[in-house]
């Protein structure tokens, strides 16, 4: 195990990942410096529980300076790896690690990571609910929103800890394994930030680079974009809606089967999956062929399967109104995830676009959006880059704002009409993340029910 005592630690970032790793060191008897752009007037409550913690604090922003004396470097995954602190502190011979490069080291039991372009939540959530059903003791961890470093005390031998891992946390590993490790999918994402689709597909393969001959690697027999990455070390197991796997989860017929040593087991149909979409069979397959590698049972995985509810803003139903349905899928900040929402409706979809650009190429949607949809709201920052990149397959309103966007998509549809949140960009430029566009979202849904309901009862 690492020894932490008595080494120089820098934090750098102190929003979820940096207070976590900060605080970690210092029990751990590490002198730790933890530094952030931001002023100490927006990070007073952390500030002073660092500080209560002997932590040395730099607000406001930093130079190389800070690198002096420093064993070990630890940026937040919201740091750009191509910073300048980062390249001098690599010129410097200083190493820089990952939070999750940092947790593995003090990891117990065995860890199930999942990475991709999408899917990467609701698969970690779901693998979680299998296992905890099935009666394993587990741990959910990682860019879902816990990091792995807070949970990683908590572990025994008997864990399960199942993390959610991101391109910018692989990117900065060094020894991090997964016993079981999960490539969903490959497309377009974080451009701005990698730079290129090599850089960004290199980065997720870290997933597999310390595999061995015991572990397991699961990929998506049906994604030409992430099968070159198959690793040569770990036992490779396939999942696939379209074909049989030597090895793995697939959907034959209306069955989802496992075959492992030549021997197939039949799990469930695909018309008991809760979650709609091609895409959740996909996230489903590839949580059926990770459980079943962990050693739960069939019924068992069937069985949670059957309950899963979803996650929250992930095409989530909202409401029905005058026969409209509403759906927040927020979380649809690539347009990856954006063709899928689209995918999973037959029609007549009223579709709410635009956030903060993340360089994507929005010409995709044009076809579907000719198939499929009947009017694009326009929002925020990317509105006008979205509109020149889909003009003349859709209708376009530029609605400029959420509000309005729900204002109009209300008056526009005809019962049987879907009215999709999926805006196929960051949320930044407007909000403060993700989830508070889909809450705001689903919060002008619900008004907009209980404004009509009002005036259909005619209590004004
Ligand atoms: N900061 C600096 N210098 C910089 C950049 C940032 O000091 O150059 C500071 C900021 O002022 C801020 C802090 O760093 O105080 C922000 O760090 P962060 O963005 O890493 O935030 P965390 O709360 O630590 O969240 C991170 C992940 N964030 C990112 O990857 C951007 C969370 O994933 C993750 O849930 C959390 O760690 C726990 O593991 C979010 C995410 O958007 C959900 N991930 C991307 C995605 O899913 O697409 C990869
Ligand atoms: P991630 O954590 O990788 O961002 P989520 O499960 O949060 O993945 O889903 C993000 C977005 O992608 C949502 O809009 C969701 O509907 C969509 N999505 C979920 N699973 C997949 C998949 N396997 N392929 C493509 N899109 C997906």
């Amino acid at each position: 195990m690492f020894d932490l005592n008595g080494k120089k630690v820098l934090v750098i970032g102190l929003a979820r990942t940096g207070v976590a790793t900060s605080l970690f060191c210092a029990r751990h008897e590490a002198i730790v410096t933890a530094v952030d752009t931001r002023p100490e007037s927006d990070l007073a409550e952390i500030a002073a529980k660092l500080r209560a913690a002997k932590i040395s604090l730099q607000l406001g922003g930093y130079t190389e300076k800070i690198l002096d004396g420093q064993d070990l470097v630890i940026p937040s995954p919201g740091v750009p790896a191509d910073s300048a602190i980062l390249k001098a502190a690599r010129a410097n011979n200083i190493p820089v690690w990952s939070e999750i490069e940092l947790a593995d080291r003090f990891l117990h039991g065995r860890l199930v990571g999942i990475t991709g372009s999408n899917g990467k939540t609701t698969t970690t959530s779901l693998i979680e609910h299998i296992l905890k059903n099935s009666g394993f003791s587990t741990l959910l961890a990682g860019n879902i929103g816990t990091p792995l470093i807070d949970v990683v005390e908590q572990t025994t031998d008997q864990t399960i800890t199942v993390v959610e891992l991101s391109s910018f946390q692989l990117e900065l590993i060094e020894t991090f394994r997964s016993n079981i490790s999960i490539f969903l999918n490959l497309t377009p994402d974080h451009l701005d930030r990698h730079g290129s689709m090599e850089a960004y597909a290199a980065a997720k393969a870290r997933i597999f680079e310390k595999q061995t001959a015991a572990d397991f690697a699961i990929l998506n027999a049906d994604d030409p974009a992430s099968t070159p990455y198959a690793p040569t070390k770990p036992k490779v197991f396939w999942f696939s809606r379209k074909q049989r796997v030597a090895q793995g989860a697939f959907l034959l017929g209306e069955e989802i089967i496992f075959r492992h040593h030549g021997e197939e087991e039949i799990i469930l149909k695909q018309s008991e999956i809760p979650l709609p979409g091609a895409h959740n069979l996909e996230n489903v397959l590839a949580a059926v062929a990770a459980t079943r590698l962990v050693g739960a049972r069939p019924n068992g995985i069937a069985k949670a399967i059957r309950s899963f509810s979803g996650v929250e803003h992930r095409l989530e139903f909202v409401a029905e109104r005058n026969g409209v349905r509403y759906y927040n899928d927020s979380k649809a900040t690539n347009v990856d995830a954006t063709l899928k929402a689209l995918d999973a409706f037959p029609g007549r979809i009223l579709i709410i676009l635009g956030g903060k650009d993340k360089g994507s190429d929005y010409t995709v949607l044009q076809t579907p959006l000719r198939e499929k949809a009947i009017l694009a709201l326009l929002i925020g920052a990317a509105a006008q880059k979205i509109e020149s990149q889909i003009a003349g397959s859709v209708a376009i309103e530029r609605a400029g704002t959420i509000q309005r966007a729900v204002e109009v998509a209300s008056r526009a549809a005809q019962p049987g009409d879907i009215v999709l949140l999926a805006p196929a960009c960051a949320s930044f430029d407007q909000f403060e993340n993700y989830e508070h566009r889909g809450r705001v979202f689903k919060q002008l849904v619900q008004q907009l029910t209980e404004q009509t309901a009002h005036s259909a009862s005619g209590k004004r």
